[in-house]
């Protein structure tokens, strides 16, 4: 700590310098998190102060969080879906897993994930002492459904399947999946941190929701693409009482139980996110993804005409190349298997893609 504080116009200068040395979105394809909708910004701003973690205080603001979760069940085909909103897909991921740990009686309990699954699931598995058995993917990156019917034993407390992967915007085969989780009684979770928002608004039909008998929870991040600001993820769950296993009492505070990881929680992201989903409805939603899909169609047409070959069709924005080089200036990603992997935000505009294929272009011919 200083001594004394330093001038307000020398510390937004010093803060400005920094801001400087992130990099802004314009030539970042390798996020899953995008600039936020101004009405998000707005209504984050409005609530800075709000604190969900003692909502007796802010009584306004807990109930947008429960119209936020109502939204988003709606959107989800199970209006009254038991959630609340977290930190992000991390915590919801390790929620989930929390609740159908306790759910089931055994001293080694392991769940089922698809080779594919975010690092998240290491973390829950390593904090909640849990097993994790890794199915193997198809050809498509998608889970073996197959494989996963081999890898549950009775110890087995969730299955995991992924609506719209990390590293190749692919579907695991979720009905199927559900089927299986249905038939042994297993609780499925549904990781769509990413792909919850885009799903609903395909031209093709994937299954993936509470529409499906076998899913028992769904993670879905307002802060990838429901354009929010960021910390802001969501958990559903089916039935709204399986949150009571996680309750601590709280005898100090205004409300007396607390089902959430983190105490202290942001008010201002959760009514940005509410805010923005409002704003937009499922119209404006829509429209974003078409974008988004167009823009992905037109990188991987691009990109094969300039001869680098994409690595898989995706189901979401998410286009991955064999590629080995990027060109200066631009960030991209690269997947565990060495495909070059980008993902088309709502603020990768067409120009920008254009952009990116002229200096791939030129580098190819250099
Ligand atoms: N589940 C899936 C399918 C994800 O893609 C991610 C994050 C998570 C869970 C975890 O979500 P939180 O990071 O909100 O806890 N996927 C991105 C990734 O790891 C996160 C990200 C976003 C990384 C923006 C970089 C970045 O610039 O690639």
């Amino acid at each position: 700590m200083l001594e004394e504080g330093r001038s307000e116009e020398e510390l937004f200068s010093f803060l400005s310098l920094k801001k400087g040395e992130d990099s802004s979105y314009h030539h970042v394809l390798s996020s899953m998190c995008t600039i936020p909708h101004p009405v998000a910004a707005r209504a984050h701003q409005m609530f800075l102060e709000a604190n969900l973690g003692d909502p007796g205080l802010f009584r306004g603001t807990a109930e947008i969080e429960a119209l936020l979760i109502e939204r988003i069940g709606d959107l989800l085909h199970h209006r009254r879906a038991g959630g609340y909103a977290t930190s992000g897909g991390t915590e919801s991921n390790l929620q989930a897993l929390r609740i159908f740990r306790k759910m089931k009686a055994s001293s080694r309990p392991n769940i089922v994930v698809p080779e594919s699954a975010h690092f998240s699931f290491e973390k829950a598995c390593d904090i909640l002492s849990l097993g994790m058995r890794t199915v193997p993917c198809d050809d498509s990156f998608r889970m073996d459904a197959d494989a996963l019917q081999e890898a549950i034993d009775a110890d087995t407390c969730a299955v995991v399947a992924i609506a719209g992967t990390t590293e190749y915007g692919v579907v695991d085969p979720i009905a199927a999946i559900a089927d299986i989780a249905h038939d042994t009684g297993v609780p499925l979770h549904v990781d769509a941190a990413f792909g919850g928002f885009v799903i609903p608004f395909l031209k093709q039909e994937i299954p993936f929701d509470f529409s499906l008998e076998g899913v028992s929870s769904i993670a879905i991040d307002p802060h990838k693409m429901g354009m929010s600001t960021i910390p802001c993820g969501s958990l559903l769950v089916r039935e709204p009482s399986w949150f009571d296993l996680l309750n601590v009492e709280t005898p100090y505070l205004t409300v007396k139980q607390e089902c959430t990881l983190a105490g202290t929680r942001s008010g201002g992201a959760v009514v940005g996110a509410f805010a923005v989903l409002e704003y937009l409805g499922k119209s404006g939603l829509a429209a974003i993804v078409r974008g988004c899909m167009k823009n992905t169609k037109r990188l991987i047409t691009g990109m094969e005409t300039l001869g680098y070959r994409r690595a898989v069709t995706p189901d979401l924005n998410v286009a991955t190349f064999h590629a080995d080089h990027v060109p200066p200036g631009w960030r991209v990603s690269w997947t565990r298997r060495g495909h070059m992997r980008t993902v088309m935000m709502p603020h990768v505009h067409l120009s920008v893609i254009e952009e990116f294929l002229r200096d791939i272009g030129d580098n190819n011919a250099q």
